[in-house]
């Protein structure tokens, strides 16, 4: 029998698909929309699985929504900036540009392989100039609109990578992508003012119903909302200082205070800045990262001052003032008072320099004689050991009972505090977007003139010294404006801040006046459904959340608020982690399986079998899509990506589950050999009507399979169409009859298996390209059993069809002799019908 040669056929149709421009969006406004969108990728170089799973679920989604009428935007690009591109091109003595573009080139074909159904028309790519100018005069606006400012800050500084790091980009106190151990370091940065939108943030994740609830729990916790108020604390001692506010979630437990820290930043710092003393017990602070995870499990140290603070609810109580490293400067008031018995921060501290540890609150179990003893207790309970708050409930009555109290006496009030920091921006870094802005001689920040713009990227500039290289470039460096000399900012934006509005650029990617067509965007945003990865649930998410924002801050002519209506977070792919006898990693490239057993190829040594892992360069499980697409084909490789589970779950990679969906495909062809054929024979007459019926109920299965992204059960699907038609096609049927079934089949079969299923298309001459419906009628055509009682006794199956009425019902028991026999013609006194399940009748 003629093989199926995935390869020419494969070729053809993407040929055909990108002579015919298939897929390139022909906006008919009068058309419903659908916005298809997965993360666009880093051009490394190389597309890993990863990709391949992300742009298979969106494309099997594009292609569904396009044979069902809509107008589909489904584009592509590049968040082409960023540090790899300035490390790579160091190391080889290249241009990041050149660096860059030759990755994209190499990637795209590639993701053509793959069958994509992309608009490469509006392929963008954030390191051009056309995409970073208007970013740009975005920085300008939100500049204007005081939602971008500057400021000297403590920041993350990652000593290897030589840059500022976002808190986010921070993980276990290491960088996220060299690894080094953060430091903190006081630099002038650019920061957009996102806590300004903290609550709008938080309300607007209610609004996202078709989000996972998992990445807006993440995205509710990072932005952190707290309940608790200030206290103002009358200080005493020798310097001039009268009070400290600190704030606080837990005022319910000021019984139990004995100490204050104070942030080594806080304004009452100046008074020691010349002490020894307090500069070395700085410097010890500043080893340990700014982010809070570090500061946890730091070891706390901490610096008396001089001065005593009063504790509002009993003035007879004085405690001890000191600076401590575990006390942001920018959360609260950069104050915290101490209550060692039920914060464990505390605890560590006041065990260290031997404080009081007073216990105020005790479990509900326990007896007012509780102490706390190893660990604070920072649980619910009855207040204890507080005076006149004793025997309220912690924390819920409590915090509220003390809150009312202190504002009586005015020495507090109410207050809501957000975690969320505002956003820092400024990167030391060569290959980023050149934030626009100028200084002067007195170092004055001004905007770059828009008409200015873009402030493009010097080229060809000598990446080997240290920092950042654009410091370097003096010629670019110094500019005029209207005739005054002005240096130019030589720090780059966050490349998160070009991914934070790409969506936005895709709907007029050509448009060269601003960044985006007012017009389109209207019609196209919101974004129907993006998929990519839960890595990003809070960085790019949260980021592009708050761009929308601030974009419509003060604008008329923008009210987008969120990007994203649906979000999709697919699983990753995973692959069995091998080891050789030296305990090094080796790659599934290099063993063979003899037996059930892996050897490594080159000396036949023993190997052994680790857990699967999320694939990884680290691990060298990897595997490279270019070679599968090789040697088995797109559509086996979309097949095989797509099933097994569900895709926002991990799917395991395997050598013999890709051959088994190489094989299925072969199948698929010896059957769609088969329909030809008997197209051919051109019967007088339909057997039966199985095949129309079946067809009608894939439909149906895989429609709803597609509405709620079980992929993977179309892929289950399919086996079971293969194993009814192949057995079914040995039956005759008209060929009418066969070709108007088999052409919805294969429509139904593209959106996963495209290639495969055009070409067998082609094959019975079908333009075909809407998605088919289904005849419920038909569908429901099955017979059913109704059960018949008599004085409540079963005595009788009738077989009929459903839906069957009460009256047809009872005409069937009077054909029926048995039943006659029961009913000796007597009375029918009453009849329960429960429909399509059973009748009673009571005589
Ligand atoms: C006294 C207290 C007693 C606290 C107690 C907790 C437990 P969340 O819920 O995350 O908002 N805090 C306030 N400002 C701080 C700063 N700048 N740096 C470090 N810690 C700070 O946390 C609020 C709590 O974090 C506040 O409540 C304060 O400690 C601390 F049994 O005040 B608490």
């Amino acid at each position: 029998m003629e093989r199926y040669n995935f390869k020419s056929v494969e070729e053809k149709w993407q040929k055909l698909w990108e002579k015919e421009k298939t897929f390139s969006t022909k906006v008919d406004k009068n058309k419903k929309k659908f916005y298809c969108l997965e993360m666009f990728p880093y051009p490394s170089g190389k597309i890993h699985m990863g990709h391949v799973r992300n742009y298979a679920i969106g494309d099997v989604l594009a292609r569904y929504k396009l044979l069902q009428g809509f107008n589909v935007l489904h584009p592509m690009g590049w968040d082409s900036f960023g540090m790899p591109a300035e490390n790579a091109a160091k190391q080889n003595n290249l241009d990041p540009k050149i660096w860059t573009e030759t990755n994209i080139s190499n990637m795209k074909s590639q993701l053509k392989k793959l069958g994509l159904s992309i608009d490469w028309d509006r392929e963008i790519s954030t390191c051009s100039e056309e995409y970073y100018k208007h970013q740009q005069t975005f920085f300008l606006e939100l500049l204007e609109k005081k939602l971008v400012y500057r400021k000297e800050n403590y920041v993350n500084w990652d000593p290897v990578d030589e840059t500022v790091l976002a808190n986010e980009q921070v993980i276990d106190g290491k960088g996220w992508r060299s690894g080094a151990l953060v430091e903190r370091k006081k630099l002038s940065q650019w920061f957009f003012n996102i806590s300004k939108f903290s609550q709008d943030l938080l309300d607007g994740l209610d609004q996202l119903e078709d989000w996972p609830n998992k990445v807006k729990t993440m995205q509710k916790n990072w932005i952190g909302k707290s309940f608790g108020c200030e206290i103002d604390f009358k200080i005493e001692g020798e310097l001039p200082v009268k009070n400290i506010k600190c704030f606080t979630t837990r005022p319910d437990t000021l019984f139990g205070f004995s100490f204050i820290a104070l942030s080594t930043d806080h304004e009452i710092s100046k008074f020691y800045s010349k002490e020894s003393d307090f500069i070395k017990f700085k410097e010890e602070c500043s080893k340990t990262g700014t982010t809070e995870e570090a500061i946890a499990v730091g070891e706390k140290i901490g610096f008396k001052t001089d001065l005593q603070a009063i504790n509002p609810l009993n003035p007879n109580q004085k405690v001890p003032v000191y600076f401590a490293n575990f006390v942001l400067m920018d959360y609260g008031f950069g104050a915290v008072f101490g209550c060692p018995a039920h914060d464990q921060r505390d605890f560590d501290f006041a065990k260290k320099y031997n404080l009081e540890i007073k216990t105020v609150v005790k479990p509900q179990n326990e007896n007012d004689n509780f102490t706390v003893q190893n660990e604070a207790y920072p649980g619910p309970g009855t207040l204890i050991n507080s005076d006149f708050l004793n025997g309220l409930q912690a924390p819920d009555e409590s915090v509220i009972e003390t809150i009312k109290i202190l504002e009586k006496k005015k020495l507090g009030k109410k207050q809501i505090n957000f975690r969320l920091k505002d956003w820092g921006v400024s990167r030391q870094r060569y290959w980023g977007c050149p934030i626009p802005i100028a200084y002067d001689e007195n170092n004055e920040a001004h905007p770059i003139p828009k008409s200015m713009l873009p402030v493009k990227l010097p080229e060809n500039i000598d990446l080997n010294v240290k920092g950042n290289p654009l410091d370097n470039q003096k010629d670019w460096k110094e500019i005029e404006i209207d005739g005054k000399k002005y240096t130019r900012e030589t720090d780059t934006l966050d490349t998160f801040v070009c991914s934070s509005w790409y969506y936005l650029r895709f709907c007029s990617p050509k448009e060269e006046s601003y960044g985006f067509n007012k017009e389109e965007i209207d019609y196209w945003l919101p974004v129907d459904q993006y998929i990519g990865g839960v890595e990003h649930a809070i960085l790019h998410l949260l980021y592009s959340r708050f761009f929308m924002r601030a974009i419509s801050y003060e604008n008329k002519n923008f009210d987008i608020k969120e990007p994203f209506n649906g979000l999709f977070t697919q699983g990753m792919v995973c692959h069995e982690t091998y080891k050789d006898k030296n305990n090094n990693w080796v790659s599934p490239e290099d063993i063979e399986t003899i037996e059930g057993k892996k050897f490594l190829k080159k000396d036949k040594s023993k190997i052994t079998v680790g857990p699967s892992e999320s694939m990884s360069k680290s691990k060298k499980n990897t595997i490279d899509p270019e070679n599968i697409i090789l040697n088995y084909g797109a559509d086996a490789a979309r097949l095989f990506i797509l099933s097994d589970s569900p895709p926002d779950k991990d799917v395991q990679w395997s050598e013999e589950g890709i051959a088994s969906s190489f094989k299925f495909i072969q199948k698929l062809w010896s059957l769609n050999l088969k329909f030809l054929n008997q197209i051919k024979q051109n019967h007088s007459k339909d057997s039966d009507n199985e095949i129309e019926k079946n067809t009608n109920l894939f439909i149906k299965k895989i429609t709803e399979n597609l509405e709620n992204f079980s992929y993977n059960k179309i892929v289950a699907n399919l086996h079971e169409l293969y194993s009814f038609f192949s057995k079914q096609i040995e039956k005759e049927y008209k060929k009418d009859t066969l070709i108007k079934n088999y052409k919805k089949i294969l429509i139904i079969m593209s959106p996963v298996i495209p290639h495969f299923a055009n070409e067998c298309l082609h094959n019975i001459d079908s333009k075909e390209n809407s998605w088919p419906s289904y005849d419920e009628n038909i569908l429901y055509e099955d017979k059913i059993k109704i059960v018949v009682q008599i004085n409540g006794k079963k005595r009788s199956l009738l077989e009929t069809k459903p839906g069957i009425s009460e009256e047809n019902v009872l005409k069937l028991i009077n054909n029926d002799k048995t039943l006659l026999k029961y009913l000796n013609n007597t009375n029918i006194k009453r009849k329960i019908y429960v429909k399509d399940k059973l009748i009673n009748l009571i005589i």
